[in-house]
């Protein structure tokens, strides 16, 4: 089993950001949406899935040794719909033993999707961290290309079979310090950890080339499935800078220098925020990234989503509620966006530590404001209605004005349109079939709701929430 590691590493992985009080800002829960109550929002992303005109993934990370078993059994049946094994796939979990292959937990968390009706992505075929002892070892640039890395990622990746929607085939190759210009072999040079240097602490070069990520995606393109996506995820990257323009520069590269075709390769944005300003990416500034992979022909995937924030007032939480909007919007609203985690499913399980309060559920695992915030906009893509403002910027820029579900407007900068969008506050179960019955306890109704409407003889239907009705006695 993999020991987690302490969270020191990451230190750079997240967005500069300057503390500055936060804006004023309009959301669609303020606009006729639930913002109380139970979510179930299983049905509404088959809805978005329909809209998209292909599977929408959003779901968060898991690991079976984690607490709170039962905690993630109903949060991963309603909620998140995609699993990421957080630390169970990873080299030192799934090759402690050079050459010996461990699929134990990493195939759990799979199963763990799977039973519960979920889907599963790998996280991560190679990292220069979270390596097994005996790497990264003194072996010499043709070991690590020829036999290391491609009996590694065959091993994984024929063990977890063809159903992985996605794998990080190589995670964070690319420096912090890079400048535009720089060609895709300068940029992962300027990273300057193994294995284009020893790991020795010398800084002596050992890979010249990018032989070792060629190798890595030939042999995943290999072994996976044949609608496997296969990406290089990346920290501080979505917008138009420089490590994102390394970015879409190597995967061009890897795509003209492998097997693999534009159209199985990925880009994943990790996505590590802060809520203050310069501490995320712009939704139009997401949105021009995404339209350039697209035209490419290559999938944008936001991988870890998470939001920190520096107290949990209402005022943050509201922020957090936006940002985490903007982003899911930007990836809704383009084409070429079909994957969306949140890295981490609840605050005390979060790496970023539980006072960040970075991810959608409260130490308590209740929903935040953010979780009903991104129940209301994948409601609002489903029902195909017009992308919102880009509501980060603040009320000065996006305001969503209407109440009960009425007229939304928009202004400033952002999709500037205005949009309809459809009422979700009615004391009525919407949806359902007729002619059957649902149990005590069960689901009767809510957008989205296709099972029975009538109840068991002794309770009623109530209405929990717009997505949720319940037979209660
Ligand atoms: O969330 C993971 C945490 O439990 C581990 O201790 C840590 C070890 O480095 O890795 C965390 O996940 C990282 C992910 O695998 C790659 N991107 C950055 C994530 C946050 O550190």
């Amino acid at each position: 089993m993999t020991t987690k590691l302490a969270a020191s590493f990451v230190a750079l992985a997240m967005l500069a950001s300057v503390a500055r009080a936060q804006p004023a800002v309009s959301l669609l829960i303020d606009n006729g949406y639930p913002s109380t109550g139970s979510l179930n929002i299983a049905s509404v992303l088959s809805q978005v899935s329909t809209k998209k005109g292909q599977a929408f993934h959003f779901g968060s990370t898991y690991d079976t040794y984690d607490a709170n078993q039962s905690w993630f059994t109903s949060v991963f049946t309603t909620f998140y719909r995609h699993v990421v094994s957080e630390n169970g796939c990873k080299w030192d979990a799934t090759e402690p033993s050079q050459g010996v292959s461990d699929l134990t937990e990493c195939l759990a968390c799979q199963k763990f999707a799977t039973t519960n009706g979920a889907t599963f992505r790998g996280h991560n075929t190679f990292w220069h961290s979270q390596t097994p002892t005996w790497l990264p070892g003194s072996f010499t640039a043709a070991q690590i290309t020829g036999t290391i890395i491609p009996q590694h990622v065959q091993a994984e990746v024929q063990g977890m079979g063809t159903s992985v929607t996605s794998w990080d085939v190589v995670n964070e190759v690319v420096g912090d310090g890079v400048s535009n210009g720089m060609t895709p072999l300068q940029c992962v040079q300027n990273k300057g950890d193994w294995p284009t240097v020893t790991a020795d602490g010398s800084g002596k070069p050992l890979i010249g080339d990018l032989s070792f990520i060629y190798a890595a995606f030939n042999t995943a393109f290999q072994y996976a499935g044949n609608s496997t996506r296969l990406a290089i995820n990346e920290y501080n990257t979505g917008g138009q800078d420089a490590k994102t323009a390394c970015i879409i520069s190597l995967v061009q590269n890897i795509q003209q220098n492998t097997n693999v075709p534009a159209n199985r390769l990925a880009v994943g944005f990790q996505s590590h925020l802060t809520a203050s300003t310069g501490g995320f990416y712009t939704k139009s500034a997401l949105a021009t990234t995404f339209s350039t992979l697209a035209a490419l022909g290559i999938e944008s995937m936001i991988t870890e989503l998470d939001v920190s924030l520096n107290s949990n007032s209402q005022a943050n939480l509201r922020y957090q509620a936006a940002i985490w909007g903007d982003y899911l919007d930007a990836c809704l609203y383009a084409s070429n966006c079909n994957e969306f985690i949140n890295w981490d499913p609840r605050d005390d399980l979060s790496w970023r530590g539980a006072s960040a309060a970075a991810t959608l559920f409260d130490a308590s695992g209740n929903p935040k404001l953010a979780a009903y915030e991104v129940a209301a906009r994948l409601q609002n893509y489903a029902a195909g209605n017009a992308e919102p403002c880009a509501t980060a910027s603040g009320t000065g820029v996006c305001t969503i004005t209407g109440t009960g579900g009425g007229t939304t407007s928009s202004s400033g900068t952002g999709s500037g349109s205005t949009t309809t969008v459809k009422s979700t506050t009615s004391s009525t179960a919407t949806g359902g079939s007729t002619g059957c019955v649902s149990a005590e306890w069960g689901q009767c109704g809510g957008m989205g709701w296709t099972g029975c409407t009538a109840c068991a003889s002794g309770t009623t239907c109530k209405v929990s929430n717009a997505y949720y009705s319940q037979c209660l006695p």
